[in-house]
Formats: C-alpha cells, structure tokens, sequence
C-alpha cells in the first residue's frame, strides 16, 4: 500500500515555508498514491490560542489544502478533532511512549525554553503521542515531513516496534519522507530561525500580497562579500534565498548556485523574488475564490466520514489486541 498521510496546524498564518516544504508536494502524493490530508486543531491547543484565530486559520488552511491542487474526491482532508479516534487512540499511545523520551524530543525542549518552563501543558509534551495516533490509525506507509518532525515520526516508528513485538502484528511502520531541497526554509529577517506561522518576524505569508512578497524578498538580509554561492556558515541569507529558489523551481542548490554565478545581490533577489511570484500568484487566485465559496464544509464532512472508516478499523484492531472487551 502507497498511503501517504500529512497534516498541518493551524497555529498561525501560512508561510512560504509550509508550501515549499508541504503545500507544494500534496499533489504529487495525490498523484502517485491514497492521500489523507488533515488540519492537526487538536495539536494547535498545545500553545495557547484564541477560538476565532483558530476557526479562521482552521478554514484557511482547508482552502489553501484546496489551493495546493488535492482533488477532495481522491484527497481525504479533514479535521483532526472530527474522527474522535484521533483521541482514543492517543490514550491508549499514551502507556507506550516513555517520559524519559518524550523529554528528550527537540521541539518540546525549543517550545518550553521559550516559555521561560511556565505553563507548559500536557499536551505539548505528549505532542509525539498524538501525533503517533494521528499517523498509525492510517495505516500510512509515507509522513512527508520538513526537518524538525523527523524526531517524532521516529518515535512513532518506536512504538510500532514496541507494540507489534508485543501484540504482533497490528501498526504499519511509517517512513519519514523529506524533501531534498526546501526542508527547511530560514527566516528572511534572521536566516539562523526557521520560517515558522508562529513567528511573524520577516516570514513570508501566502495570505501577504504580491507586492509585500516582493518588498520582503528585496529586504531579506544578505551576507558580507557579492557573489551568490551557497554557504551554510558565512552566508546563510544568500544560502536561504538560494534553497527558496530551487525548492521554487524543482532544481537542485548546485543547479541553482551555477545559473545566478555572475549575479550581483541585488538582481539575484529580484530573480528570487519573481520565482516565487510567479508560483504563488495562480495558487493565491484559487485560495481566494475557494475561502469565498461555499466547499469548504462540505469537504470537511465527506473527508472526516471516510477517515472515520479505516481509523475506526485501526482503533478497533489495536483495541482487540490489548484485550479492551468488544461486546456486539
Ligand atoms: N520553514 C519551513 N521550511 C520547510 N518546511 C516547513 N514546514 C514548516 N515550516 C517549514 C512544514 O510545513 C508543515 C507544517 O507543519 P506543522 O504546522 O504541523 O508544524 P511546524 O513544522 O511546527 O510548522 P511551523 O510553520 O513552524 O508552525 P508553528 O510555528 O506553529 O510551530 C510540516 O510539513 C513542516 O515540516
């Protein structure tokens, strides 16, 4: 089986780092194989959010989901919090992954520190257990996934050891898939940060207009010295714009770095700029007709009735294997 499972939170706004690290590719997965595409609002409750900013970027989101080209009657996208195995299965998941590795995850330790260690709730440390849940019930054989969830789709694969070792065989193993180029996109304002939707500083937003795009791409900070080569160390906002031109254009660095060889900075972002306009303009059309119309849903309500069917089998499975009484 090709089932390819991926989902986003809707914890803020879009940046051009979730299209070319996620966004970009559904269709491709959808081309190639069985999509379940869902919106994660049970993990956007792990940092505090208000309810309106949520229900609208949860509804950006399905239309953006739209936008990207999945096809709704291939695609299956739905919300997390509307196929209530999601939560069951997550309680269960709970007694198979330890504290000890939990703690250990990097994102939980960047997010805590941020929060000076104050209110830090369950859920954003047992986010890996939710987020195994959210893969395992599919059954799914492929995560797409940027840089930093690797961890945790690691951890999903523990468990799948842990559990059919003990119960036999019951969880598909999933496999991260990372994109080669665009994994993870940097700031324009501070290239050593990543792109987040949290984040508001120098991101790109796919809501911004053209012309914003333009002037933020122009502003980005660049590097000392003028030639436009891909250097991690020395020069990671020309090595930011560089992976954001070739994650853009479905080229490699290397190809990238040899086209803008001669280039001086300032022209090699108005070509950066115009790439990335250019890919964004048609998608910005159709998310804006889609969040005016009237599919979104309907969508939701289809998608979560067919998740509903192989979650509900999963959760079923795994619930027959640790011996939870089913009664008919
Ligand atoms: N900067 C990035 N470069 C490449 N890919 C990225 N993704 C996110 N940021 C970048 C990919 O987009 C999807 C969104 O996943 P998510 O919302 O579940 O989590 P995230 O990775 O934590 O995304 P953000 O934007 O950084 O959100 P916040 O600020 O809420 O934490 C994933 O496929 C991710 O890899």
């Amino acid at each position: 089986m090709n089932r390819v499972l991926s989902g986003i939170k809707p914890t803020g706004q879009l940046t051009l780092g979730n299209y070319l690290g996620a966004l970009k590719h559904f269709k491709k997965f959808q081309d190639a194989g069985e999509v379940f595409v869902f919106i994660a609002d049970l993990h956007a409750l792990t940092l505090p959010i208000e309810p309106e900013t949520l229900r609208t970027n949860t509804r950006d989101l399905v239309a953006f989901y739209l936008a990207s080209g999945l096809d709704p009657k291939r695609a299956t996208i739905f919300l997390q919090s509307h196929v209530s195995a999601h939560s069951e299965l997550n309680t269960i998941f709970q007694n198979y992954l330890y504290m000890g590795e939990l703690s250990r995850m990097t994102q939980y330790k960047d997010l805590s520190y941020k929060m000076n260690n104050n209110a830090i709730g369950l859920g954003l440390f047992a986010y890996p257990v939710l987020m195994a849940a959210d893969i395992l019930l599919y059954d799914a054989a492929i995560v797409p996934v940027g840089d930093d969830q690797i961890q945790h789709v690691e951890l999903a694969r523990d468990l799948v050891n842990r559990f059919n070792k003990r119960y036999g065989d019951i969880l598909v193993m999933p496999k991260a898939q990372v994109n080669k180029v665009g994994a993870r996109i940097m700031s324009l304002s501070d290239p050593m940060r990543k792109m987040s939707k949290s984040d508001s500083k120098g991101d790109i937003f796919l809501k911004d207009d053209l012309a914003t795009i333009r002037k933020k791409i122009m502003a980005s900070v660049t590097d000392s010295g003028s030639e436009v080569i891909y250097d991690l160390d020395n020069k990671p906002g020309i090595s930011n714009l560089l992976t954001i031109y070739a994650a853009t254009k479905d080229i490699s660095i290397a190809e990238a770095e040899k086209y803008f060889s001669g280039y001086r900075y300032g022209d090699f972002k108005k070509a950066v700029a115009d790439a990335v306009i250019e890919e964004l303009s048609p998608f910005k059309e159709r998310y804006e007709q889609i969040i005016q119309g009237d599919e979104i849903e309907k969508v939701l309500k289809d998608g979560a009735s067919r998740a509903r069917i192989i979650a509900e089998a999963t959760l079923k499975r795994v619930k027959n294997a640790i011996g939870l009484l089913d009664v008919k």
